[in-house]
């Protein structure tokens, strides 16, 4: 049996990682959409590097949580292919997956990149995330259009859609886990799982956009209900 899960912010909320459309959703008077931008970066490098590197910085006080490690848990153990497309660029699923090697059929897409890796604007090479780590000292090196965030902003394509477009034409299984839904290509993961045939199950806190799209839903806090899922 060939399972893909989607995970979106709401997974990694009880471990203290902000999600996007929660409160206020303003960082500094900015809404993310306006610093999430290849425009904001070209109009104002500071800012958008400041942005990345507080959320960076934050990184080591968060752990992964129960929901991360019913994931990892089940990747050791599926025996089919398995394809966890998360849409966060914490590193909060590799750590659990760190702790539960999983089986051969696993793999784990960061969709829309990674906060731990840089890319060079000139030769698209990403690599370890190397400059500063602190908050507010955006290092020069990254202000000269050498390096950016391995980010992927509005307007740009998200990263393996081949791939993640290939698990969904033979997925048997689709679970969206912790998303609203809002943004795409993710939002029509649902249809593209439909299309293949699979049993589709939403997983959030709410419902969320697409919520009549799915077969099933599970309404309640990702640390309970994950695990409770995949038991
Ligand atoms: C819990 C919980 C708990 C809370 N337990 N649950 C008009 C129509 C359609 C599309 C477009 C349009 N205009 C523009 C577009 C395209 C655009 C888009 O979708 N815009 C929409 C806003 C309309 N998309 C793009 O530009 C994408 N690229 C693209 O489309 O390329 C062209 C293409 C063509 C063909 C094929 C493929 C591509 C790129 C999108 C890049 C998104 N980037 C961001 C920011 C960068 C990363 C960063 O800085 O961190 O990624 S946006 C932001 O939203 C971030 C997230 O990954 C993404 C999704 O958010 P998510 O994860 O759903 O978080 P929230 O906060 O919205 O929701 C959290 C949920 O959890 C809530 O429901 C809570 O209830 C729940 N929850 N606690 C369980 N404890």
């Amino acid at each position: 049996m060939n399972l893909v899960v989607l995970t979106g912010a709401g997974v990694s909320a009880e471990s203290g990682v902000p999600t996007f459309r929660g409160a206020d959703g303003l960082w500094e008077g900015h809404r993310f959409e306006d610093v999430a931008t290849p425009e904001a970066f070209a109009r104002d490098p500071v800012l958008v590097q400041r942005f990345y590197n507080l959320r960076r910085a934050a990184l080591p006080t968060v752990q992964p949580n129960a929901a991360h490690r019913a994931l990892a848990e089940l990747a050791a153990r599926w025996e089919g292919d398995f394809l966890l497309v998360t849409q966060n660029v914490d590193d909060l699923h590799d750590r659990a997956e760190a702790e539960f090697p999983p089986a051969p059929g696993f793999e784990l897409i960061h969709m829309h990149g990674e906060l731990l890796k840089g890319r060079c604007t000139a030769s698209g090479v990403v690599s370890d995330w190397t400059g500063d780590m602190a908050p507010d000292e955006p290092s020069l090196d990254h202000l000269e259009g050498r390096m950016r965030p391995h980010i992927v902003w509005f307007g740009e394509m998200p990263l393996s859609m081949n791939r993640i477009e290939a698990a969904l034409g033979r997925c048997d299984l689709f679970v969206s886990i912790g998303t609203s839904g809002t943004v795409y290509p993710a939002a029509g993961f649902v249809q593209l799982a439909r299309m293949a045939g699979a049993r589709t199950v939403e997983i959030n806190l709410e419902p969320s956009l697409g919520a009549g799209t799915f077969d099933e839903a599970i309404y309640g806090p990702a640390t309970e209900t994950v695990p409770a899922f995949f038991s």
